[in-house]
C-alpha cells in the first residue's frame, strides 16, 4: 500500500498535464457521481481519470517493483508524454491516475456484471478501441463455487491495487441462446465473403476469425438439384489478426445463406457470437486457484432451416492478465464455437440443421452441428491443437457453417502456468 500511495503521489502532477492533452475519460453521469462519492474532495486526483494512448497499452517497459523513486532513467523530459515507469505497477497508465480504491471487491455469491449499466464502472477509454468498464478495487476475490458473469457491450477491466484471487468462475463467454459475453462481437470485424443463396441448397457461412482463422462455410446444392443455378457458394473467413493493442472482443460468425428470397423459404442459421473481452490487473499477485475458471469462449453457429446454410461459429474473445506474479493453477479458455449444420428437405419434409456447440474452456474443439442426411455438418471450432476452426462440410442440401477461430489469452508478469489454457497463453 505504501508503494501505491507513492505511485498516486508521483502521478498527481501528470494528471493535469494529461487532462489538457487527452479527453477526460470519466464522462458517464452515474460514473462521475460514483467517483465523487468514492473519493471526494480529499483526492482530487480521482476526478482526473484520463484516457490513455492505446499504443502504450501493452508496450510499456517492465515496471520496477518496489522502486517507486524517480531516478535518471525515469525522468520524463516531456510532461505531455505518459511515462509508465514512474512507480506505476501497471503497464496501463490510466490505472495510476485513479487514486486509492475505496475497498475490496469480493464476490461471495453468483453475480452478473452488465458493463453497460453497472454503477461501479469507471469509463476507461482506449483510444481507437472501445470504452471499457473498469472496476477498481483493493483486494479482489471470487469465492469457490461462485460464478461472476460479465455481459454488456463494453469490455470488462478489473484492476486491483493489491492482489486478485479467483477460486470460482469468471465467465465472459458467449453461449447460444444463453448469454453474450462483455464486449463480444467487435465492431470492425468483417468476413472475407458471405455465402450464396440457392434454392437447391444454400452455402454455409464462415466462422469468426481472431487469433486463429475460422473455417470457411461448406458449399450447398452440390447436386445442382434446383434452380438451374449450380451450387451455393460458401462464405469465406477473414484472416487471423495479430495481438491487439487494446482490449476488444472477438468476431462473430457469419449467417448462413437463405434458401431463396421467398418468405416461405428456409432461413440460414445465425452466426455465433464471439467470446467477450476481459482484462485483470493486480499490482501484487494474481492467482487462479485450481478450482478457478476464466472463460471468454465463443458461441456455436445456428443450424440452417430447410435447404439453407449453417451459421458460422463465433471466435474466442480476449483475456488479459497482468500482475507482478501471475499463477495459473486453474483453467483458461478462449476457444471458438462450432459451426451450425445446414438444412435440407427430405422426402418433401423440411429439416432444420443442428446448432454448433459453444466453445469449451477445455483443450477439445467445439463440435459442429450434425445429424441430418444430405446436409453439411458444421466445422469444429478452435482447440489447443489448432488456433484455426475447421470448414463446414459440402452437401447436396445446405452447406455447414465454419468453426470459430481461437481468441487471445495474454499473460504478463512473473508467470507460471500449472493449470490448463486453451489456446496456449501468450506470455509477453
Ligand atoms: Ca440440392
Ligand atoms: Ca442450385
Amino acid at each position: 500500500m505504501i508503494l501505491w500511495l507513492k505511485c498516486a503521489m508521483l502521478q498527481r502532477g501528470r494528471c493535469s498535464a494529461l487532462s489538457s492533452r487527452y479527453t477526460v475519460g470519466v464522462n458517464h453521469p452515474s460514473v462521475s457521481s460514483v467517483l465523487r462519492s468514492a473519493f471526494g474532495a480529499t483526492v482530487a486526483l480521482s476526478l482526473c481519470a484520463c484516457t490513455f494512448d492505446g499504443s502504450n497499452f501493452y508496450s510499456s517497459e517492465p515496471t520496477e517493483g518496489s522502486d517507486a523513486s524517480p531516478n535518471a532513467s525515469d525522468a520524463n523530459t516531456n510532461p505531455d508524454t505518459p511515462d509508465a515507469e514512474a512507480g506505476c505497477p501497471f503497464s496501463l497508465d490510466a490505472l495510476c491516475l485513479l487514486g486509492e480504491p475505496t475497498g475490496g471487491l469480493n464476490f461471495t455469491s453468483n453475480e452478473v456484471i452488465d458493463t453497460d449499466v453497472d454503477p461501479r464502472c469507471f469509463d476507461l477509454e482506449q483510444g481507437a478501441g472501445p470504452t471499457a468498464c473498469l472496476l477498481w478495487a483493493d483486494a479482489v476475490s471470487v469465492a469457490a463455487g461462485v460464478t461472476v458473469t460479465a455481459i454488456g457491450s463494453r469490455p470488462l477491466v478489473v484492476a486491483s491495487s493489491d492482489s486478485i484471487s479467483i477460486f470460482g468462475t469468471l465467465d465472459a463467454s458467449s453461449q447460444r441462446g444463453v448469454q453474450q459475453g462483455a464486449g463480444a462481437n467487435f465492431d470492425d470485424c468483417a468476413l472475407a465473403s458471405g455465402p450464396q443463396r440457392d434454392i437447391g441448397g444454400a452455402g454455409g457461412a464462415a466462422g469468426g476469425s481472431f487469433a486463429g482463422e475460422a473455417g470457411d462455410g461448406g458449399t450447398g446444392d452440390q447436386d445442382s438439384s434446383l434452380g438451374f443455378d449450380g451450387t451455393g457458394a460458401p462464405g469465406t473467413a477473414s484472416t487471423a489478426v495479430g495481438q491487439p493493442t487494446f482490449l476488444r472482443g472477438g468476431c462473430r460468425g457469419g449467417n448462413g445463406a437463405d434458401e431463396s428470397s421467398s418468405s416461405l423459404a428456409g432461413s440460414g442459421g445465425s452466426g455465433g457470437a464471439s467470446g467477450g473481452a476481459v482484462a485483470l490487473y493486480a499490482a501484487q499477485n494474481f492467482t487462479l486457484e485450481g478450482s478457478g475458471l476464466i472463460r471468454v469462449t465463443g458461441a456455436g453457429g445456428g443450424g440452417g432451416q430447410v435447404q439453407a446454410g449453417g451459421g458460422g461459429g463465433g471466435s474466442g474473445g480476449m483475456l488479459r492478465i497482468e500482475a507482478s506474479v501471475v499463477v495459473i493453477n486453474g483453467t483458461l479458455g478462449a476457444n471458438g464455437g462450432g459451426g451450425g449444420e445446414g438444412g435440407v428437405r427430405l422426402n418433401g419434409f423440411p429439416e432444420t440443421g443442428a446448432s454448433g456447440t459453444d466453445g469449451p474452456a477445455s483443450p477439445t474443439g467445439a463440435a459442429g452441428g450434425t445429424g441430418l442426411s444430405f446436409a453439411g455438418d458444421g466445422g469444429v471450432g478452435s482447440s489447443l491443437a489448432s488456433l484455426a476452426g475447421d470448414a463446414g462440410a459440402n452437401a447436396d442440401g445446405g452447406g455447414g457453417g465454419g468453426g470459430g477461430g481461437a481468441g487471445f489469452i495474454l499473460l504478463r508478469g512473473a508467470v507460471s502456468v500449472n493449470g490448463s489454457s486453451s489456446p496456449a497463453p501468450i506470455v509477453d
